[in-house]
C-alpha cells in the first residue's frame, strides 16, 4: 500500500536518482508509472524487481496517480505539472518553473516543512524543490540562522557538471579523455572547454545587473525559504570540472555574536549535516566525499578575521547535487506528504 506514483523525466540523471532513492528508503507505493518525453517513450526502466516501459508524458497521464515526482524541462513542467495537479495528483517539482509562484511552497524539509502544511497527498497541489545551490547552502546555514540570525550572506559556488544534466557529465568525461590524448575538444553542451578549466555559471546573465540566473536563484529562493526580506544575499556561481557534487564558500554576517565552537555545535546537531573540520590534518569536505551521500558536509568553520566583532563566520560546504541538491530533497518532501 501507499500512493500511486508517477516519475516524470525518468530517463534523466535526476529521474534515475529518484528511483534509486525511493528504493533505498523503502518508499511505499501501490503503483508506479514511468513518464518521459516522446523521445524516450518505449525505453525500459528497472525498478524494485520490475521492468517498466516508459510512457509518453501527456496531460492525461495523471488521472490514476496520487503523487508525481517531476524532473522535466521548464516548458514541459509548466504545461504538465498544472495538468497533474488538476487531476488530483500532488506534484513535487524539481524545476525552476513554479519556485517563485505564490501559493507554491518552496521546501527543504529540514528547514521549512511547515510551508507545505496545506497540501494533501492525492488532492493536487505543487510543491517546488529549490535550486541545488540553494538547498546545499541553506541546509548548512539555517541552523546558524535560526540561532542568531543571518544579516548578510556571501556565497561563492564551485558547481559540478551534474547541475547541467547527464549530457554535461558525459561531455566532461569525453573532453578530459580528448585533452589527455591531445585530440580536438568536443564542445556540444558548453561553448568552451570544460575539462581542465572552469567558467562563470552557464545560465543567462542579466546585462544590467551583471548577475547570472543561478546567482539570482540564491538571492530569491533564500528569501522565500526563510520567509524574510531582511537577509541580504550575494553570490558568484562558477562551474568547475567536478562530476556530481557542488562546493560552496559561504561568508556570514550575523545579527549576534557566535563563537566557532558554538557554530560547530549547531552544525554537528543539525539534521542532514555532517561536519568535517580537522585543521591539524587539513581535512575538510570535498566533492568526492559528498558524492553519492545524503548529507551536506561542512568544514573550514572559522571566525571572519576581517571583522572587529564575533558576528562573522566562514564555512566551506559540499553536497551531492543529484541527491540532496535534487532527487533526495524531492523524496524527503514526498515522505513529509505521507
Ligand atoms: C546547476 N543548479 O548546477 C543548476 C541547474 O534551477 O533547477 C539547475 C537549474 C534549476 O547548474
Amino acid at each position: 500500500t501507499g500512493p500511486r506514483v508517477a516519475i516524470v523525466g525518468v530517463t534523466g540523471a535526476v529521474g534515475m536518482e529518484f528511483l534509486q532513492i525511493l528504493k533505498q528508503r523503502d518508499f511505499p507505493y501501490s503503483s508506479m508509472k514511468m513518464l518521459a518525453s516522446a523521445r524516450s517513450a518505449g525505453k525500459k526502466v528497472d525498478f524494485d524487481g520490475e521492468t517498466y516501459t516508459v510512457e509518453e508524458l501527456t496531460e492525461n497521464s495523471f488521472g490514476d496517480c496520487d503523487l508525481a515526482l517531476f524532473s522535466a524541462g521548464g516548458s514541459a513542467t509548466k504545461k504538465f505539472a498544472p495538468a497533474a495537479s488538476d487531476a488530483g495528483c500532488t506534484v513535487v517539482d524539481n524545476s525552476s518553473a513554479f519556485r517563485m509562484t505564490d501559493g507554491v511552497p518552496l521546501v527543504v524539509p529540514e528547514i521549512n516543512v511547515e510551508a507545505m502544511k496545506d497540501i494533501k497527498l492525492g488532492k493536487g497541489g505543487i510543491i517546488a524543490n529549490p535550486n541545488c545551490s540553494t538547498i546545499i547552502a541553506l541546509t548548512a546555514v539555517t541552523p546558524i540562522h535560526k540561532a542568531v540570525g543571518v544579516k548578510r550572506m556571501v556565497v561563492s559556488t564551485y558547481q559540478a557538471a551534474s547541475g547541467a544534466g547527464q549530457a554535461a557529465m558525459e561531455e566532461l568525461e569525453l573532453q578530459t579523455r580528448e585533452a589527455l590524448d591531445g585530440k580536438p575538444i568536443t564542445t556540444n553542451i558548453f561553448p568552451r572547454q570544460y575539462a581542465f578549466n572552469l567558467f562563470s555559471h552557464n545560465s543567462d546573465v542579466d546585462v544590467d545587473l551583471g548577475y547570472n540566473e543561478e546567482e539570482m536563484k540564491l538571492v530569491k529562493e533564500t528569501a522565500k525559504i526563510w520567509n524574510t526580506k531582511d537577509v541580504k544575499v550575494t553570490g558568484t556561481c562558477v562551474r568547475v570540472p567536478v562530476m556530481r557534487a557542488h562546493a560552496e564558500s559561504i561568508n556570514l554576517e550575523l545579527n549576534a555574536p557566535l563563537t566557532v565552537d558554538e557554530a560547530r555545535k549547531l552544525l554537528e546537531n543539525a539534521a542532514g549535516v555532517s561536519v568535517i573540520d580537522n585543521r591539524k590534518e587539513n581535512d575538510f569536505p570535498t566533492p568526492l566525499v559528498a558524492s553519492y551521500n545524503d548529507d551536506v558536509y561542512v568544514g573550514r568553520i572559522r571566525r571572519d578575521i576581517s571583522r572587529d566583532d564575533d558576528c562573522g563566520i566562514d564555512l566551506f560546504v559540499c553536497g551531492d547535487q543529484i541527491r540532496k541538491g535534487a532527487a533526495l530533497n524531492a523524496v524527503q518532501i514526498a515522505e513529509a506528504l505521507l
